[in-house]
């Protein structure tokens, strides 16, 4: 795709974007419908649904023969990558989004024949929009992302979700005492943005395919490795393990973090 078609659509996906945060805004004045899908700390509010609805809405209007991968279920049953699929994390962190009222993200990101072309990472509170792809760079808020450092575990933190820490099957606490420290935001999204930033050097999690999708381009067009916590290359179609660190973080976790989960 040439650069002025990529920038015409990525003129378009901030556009949707901006109403979702006006939308979000404004949906937090009221009373939030909480409600929980497979566990107390697996939650999903009205304005998680609402805002799913928004931007598929939007992504249907602009390119009506896409395929659509949205978190709440109101997109497609995607069955391949072929053509144009779009992932859409309406909110990421909803258990940040309801119990602290700010870290969460919304993420949209978008695959041609499975090969990435544009991501998108919205931290609403804070009015803060990482985008771009391979092609265009990666900017905040229009302003280009300077790589990361390339730093070493042992000289950084890392940030490993909750229920994993817990996981017996893998070796975290290994993994937690060569580094310089362990953090946790509660928000993939978030998380990330803290590697494109340098701010971490690696977020270990499992994930689904709409918590990786858009920070996965991001975090690749700046240098940072993106892979199963055993060095896979991750599928769009399915959960998993997921690691992403610099590559000196990743070459020092993949020895020692053990992958018979
Ligand atoms: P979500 O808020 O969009 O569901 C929280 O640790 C992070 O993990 C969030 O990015 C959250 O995304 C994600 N996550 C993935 N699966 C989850 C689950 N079953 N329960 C809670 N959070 C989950
Ligand atoms: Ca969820
Ligand atoms: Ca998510
Ligand atoms: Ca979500």
């Amino acid at each position: 795709m040439n650069e002025a078609e990529l920038v015409r659509i990525d003129r378009h996906v901030k556009q949707w974007l901006h109403a979702s945060r006006e939308f979000i805004l404004n949906q937090m004045q009221a009373t939030l419908n909480v409600s929980q899908k497979t566990s107390r700390r697996d939650l999903v509010t009205n304005v998680d649904k609402e805002n799913e609805k928004l931007l598929i809405n939007k992504i249907r209007t602009f390119s009506p023969d896409s395929q659509i991968l949205g978190e709440e279920g109101f997109g497609d049953q995607i069955k391949n990558t072929k053509g144009w699929v779009w992932v859409v994390d309406p909110i990421d962190g909803t258990m940040n989004f309801v119990k602290q009222r700010d870290h969460f993200a919304t993420m949209i990101a978008l695959y041609i024949d499975g090969e990435s072309v544009l991501g998108y990472i919205y931290d609403i509170m804070h009015d803060d929009l990482y985008s771009g792809g391979p092609s265009l760079g990666v900017f905040k808020n229009d302003q280009p992302l300077p790589k990361p450092e390339n730093t070493a575990l042992h000289d950084g933190l890392i940030c490993v979700s909750g229920p994993l820490v817990l996981h017996q099957k893998l070796n975290l606490p290994a993994v937690v005492e060569q580094s310089a420290g362990l953090r946790n935001y509660g928000s993939a999204g978030i998380e990330i943005i803290h590697l494109l930033t340098g701010k971490i050097v690696s977020y270990i999690s499992y994930l689904k395919p709409w918590d990786f999708g858009a920070g996965k381009i991001l975090a690749e067009s700046l240098g940072l490795a993106v892979t199963t916590v055993d060095g896979r290359p991750l599928d769009m179609l399915s959960s998993d393990f997921v690691m992403v660190a610099t590559v000196k973080a990743q070459q020092d976790i993949l020895p020692i973090i053990g992958s018979n989960v």
